[in-house]
């Protein structure tokens, strides 16, 4: 059966589960595919809105070109997303968080789909899809009040505290994560002893690094997608299969 993880290959991993004492786990858009959320890449193809390939929408060149045309793309994502909830994948990881003495989750992902599912500080990479943030001061605002409401506010948002125009709380390409956040997220990385690395495509820089970090430090490494990546000849197991079928199986 796809995505069944074969006997000997699953009390393997059931038995390193057990023993673990500090898990570290990077996921990317796969992990929410199963939700209804689309990914970027994979299958072959890439995404676009409205005849712009994501990496351009989603860049900081962008950005300083066109806020308002961002601000339409994150809405008309945050507006599919209200009606998508979390699946087996995240609501599994959410389980593993009080299983061990050290436990971390880290997502590229700004759906907030791991948080619903009931995962507590998650590391967010690339910020997150429901805060806006201020382009010239520290001001950051939550948007779920606005689409619990229904009634978009102005756009781009204006700044309560300095009156600038505000911009989604993602990082986008050419853009540094938020301060110390990926120095965290490898710190966890680098001391693991089970790193899973979860529907990504392993491609996109820093993330790709710390599943890296975490194999150069002896940790086991496991990774689950149904397509290979960069990393699936790096890992120790690569499971061919979907992250909402696979990580149910590995109940320990
Ligand atoms: C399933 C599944 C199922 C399907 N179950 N799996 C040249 C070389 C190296 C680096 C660079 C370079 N040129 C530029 C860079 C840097 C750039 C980069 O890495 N680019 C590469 C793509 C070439 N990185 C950056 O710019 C980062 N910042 C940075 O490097 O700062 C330093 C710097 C500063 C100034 C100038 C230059 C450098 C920031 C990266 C921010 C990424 N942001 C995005 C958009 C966020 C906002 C938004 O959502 O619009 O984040 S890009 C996009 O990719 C998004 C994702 O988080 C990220 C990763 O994608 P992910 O999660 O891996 O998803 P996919 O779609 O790629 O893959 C899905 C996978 O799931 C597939 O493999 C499927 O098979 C699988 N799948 N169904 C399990 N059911
Ligand atoms: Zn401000």
């Amino acid at each position: 059966m796809p995505g069944q993880i074969e006997p000997a290959l699953l009390s393997e991993l059931r038995g390193r589960l057990r023993d673990a004492r500090r898990v570290f786990v990077l996921t990317g858009a796969g992990v929410s595919a199963e939700s209804g959320v689309p990914t970027f890449r994979g299958g072959g193809n890439t995404a676009v809105w409205k005849g712009i390939p994501f990496d351009v929408i989603s860049s900081a060149g962008m950005l300083a070109r066109d806020l308002p045309a961002v601000w339409e793309w994150f809405d008309y994502r945050r507006k599919l997303l209200c009606e998508l909830q979390p699946n087996p994948a995240h609501r599994t990881l959410a389980l593993w968080q009080d299983k061990f003495a050290h436990f971390r989750l880290t997502t590229q992902n700004i759906d907030g789909l791991h948080a619903a599912a009931g995962s507590r500080d998650v590391l967010e990479l690339h910020g997150n899809i429901w805060n806006a943030r201020c382009t010239n001061c520290a001001e950051r605002r939550s948007l779920k009040d606005e689409s619990d409401e229904g009634e978009p506010e102005e756009r781009p948002p204006i700044c309560r505290s300095c009156g600038h125009a505000m911009r989604p709380d993602v990082v986008l390409f050419g853009e540094l994560l938020p301060e110390g956040v990926f120095e965290q997220a490898a710190t966890d990385a680098a001391s693991c002893d089970l790193c899973f690395v979860v529907g990504t495509s392993s491609l996109v820089y820093p993330a790709m690094r710390l599943p890296e970090i975490a194999s150069g430090t002896g940790a086991y490494t496991i990774e689950i997608n149904p397509e290979l990546t960069p990393f699936s000849g790096r890992c120790d197991v690569a499971i061919q299969g979907r992250a909402g079928e696979v990580l149910p199986q590995l109940e320990f």
